[in-house]
């Protein structure tokens, strides 16, 4: 047991940690028992950040684990596929990507080919600092992973030369159905496969069109259909980069060339995603060129940037608070506006609150003093789990739990909050 909690509270931590046992397969932590029986890539960083505080030594198997998927370009796959797992036990499995066929791709394990939010290298800073000097013997083979990690990412996925990494896929933004990706969905051709229908056909489009190419840097830049810099996964980039920084510090290597890329990351999310007339961020769509014209959660992540301009914040805090987000709901915070057409309250990533966003929200509210809303972000978030466990999301308005249940993120960023 970690930190000192009131009576409720300690039952919380307890179920939370239970949880996160369950899940526990010996060498990973499985997103939830039966849907997700594989290892994800940002469910592994967050989940390290619970099991900082209640097991340590796991945190850093989870990442060993996660970290033998790395390919050969220092790609971090979204997926590393359990081997025990029978094939079809979660569509789409390693048939789709046949990373097998790829000589950049490790032996001896199947992974997906695309990223997900870098936040490993924040959470590994975590797990240093909740461990003593002794512990801490796991950044040495870890930092170099990490570094390769972000080097891929800047080297094949700044698509638009600025400094921000591009989505390439749904998939990769961790809000895979959000609204915003809507409109560059659109214009991806299905080819005609049918396989779950909708929006899924395009997925598996994107996919196979990607592995055609062998998964290749040229063709992501110069034909790939769907080409996004999202302020999420940027922000949880930019964040990353910081804690490289102070990593490399940790380990004796040069902090100097992270401090350089988080300076060009910060400016980049401000001259490329800042929509002024909006006041929130929003994803540009790189193949029109222009700024996709939804407000969801998203567009708040760089409040993870320790350097947002002081009005920024305040536009920020003040669209957060309003009736289009917090203000609407009782149990914020909606993944989109709920004034939008595209608004859902019962689907994913189109309305439903979620316990990984209100988290990454609290972290940048807590970074720049806005305790009003990190009060509230605290609370709600708290107030969900007690009242309907540990979902994978949640109704905004009457905060009843969707989705699967005993999910390892809502019961690890719970501990992290309480910790
Ligand atoms: C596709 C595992 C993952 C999360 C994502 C979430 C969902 C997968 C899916 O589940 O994605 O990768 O099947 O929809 O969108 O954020 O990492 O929890």
């Amino acid at each position: 047991m970690g930190p000192r909690l009131t009576g409720d509270e300690t039952a919380l931590w307890v179920a939370a940690a239970r949880v996160l046992d369950a899940n526990w397969t010996g060498t990973a932590t499985v997103p939830s028992p039966g849907l997700y029986p594989h290892q994800w890539s940002w469910d592994s960083a967050f989940v390290g950040m619970g099991l900082a505080h209640h097991r340590p030594d796991r945190a850093r198997t989870e990442f060993l684990s996660l970290f033998r998927g790395q390919w050969a370009t220092g790609l971090l796959p979204h997926i590393v596929f359990s081997s025990t797992e029978p094939r079809d036990a979660y569509f789409p499995g390693p048939e789709l990507w046949r990373s097998v066929e790829q000589p950049a791709a490790p032996r001896g394990v199947l992974t997906s080919a695309l990223a997900q939010p870098p936040l490993h290298a924040l959470t590994a800073l975590r797990m240093a600092q909740a461990s003593d000097g002794a512990d801490r013997a796991f950044l040495v083979p870890l930092y170099p992973c990490l570094v390769a990690q972000h080097a891929y990412l800047a080297r094949d996925r700044d698509i638009g030369g600025s400094g921000l990494v591009s989505l390439c896929h749904p998939w990769e933004s961790g809000l895979d159905d959000s609204p915003a990706w809507d409109p560059p969905l659109a214009a991806v051709d299905p080819r005609g496969r049918t396989y779950h229908g909708g929006d899924q056909d395009r997925y598996v489009a994107l996919v196979a069109g990607m592995r055609a190419a062998g998964y290749r840097a040229e063709y992501l830049r110069d034909d790939h259909p769907f080409v996004v810099e999202d302020p999420l996964f940027n922000a949880v980039y930019l964040a990353s980069t910081h804690a490289l920084a102070e990593l490399a510090d940790l380990t004796g290597a040069d902090p100097r060339p992270h401090r350089e890329a988080a300076e060009r990351i910060h400016g980049a999310l401000l001259d490329r995603l800042w929509d002024e007339s909006a006041g929130c961020f929003r994803p540009r769509d790189l193949r029109t060129g222009r700024l996709i014209p939804e407000t969801t959660e998203a567009g708040f992540a760089p409040l993870l940037d320790p350097e947002l301009p002081a009005e920024i914040v305040r536009a920020l805090a003040d669209l957060l608070l309003s009736a289009r987000f917090a203000g609407a709901a009782g149990y914020p915070v909606p993944t989109c506006d709920v004034q939008s057409a595209a608004f859902d309250r019962g689907t994913y990533s189109r309305g439903p609150t979620w316990v990984n966003t209100n988290w990454l929200l609290w972290s940048g509210a807590c970074a720049h003093d806005l305790g009003g809303v990190a009060d509230l972000l605290f609370g709600s978030t708290v107030r969900l789990v007690r009242q309907s466990g540990f979902r994978e999301f949640y109704d905004p308005f009457d905060g009843s739990g969707q989705g699967s249940h005993d999910f390892s993120w809502s019961a690890a960023l719970l501990l992290d909050l309480l910790a």
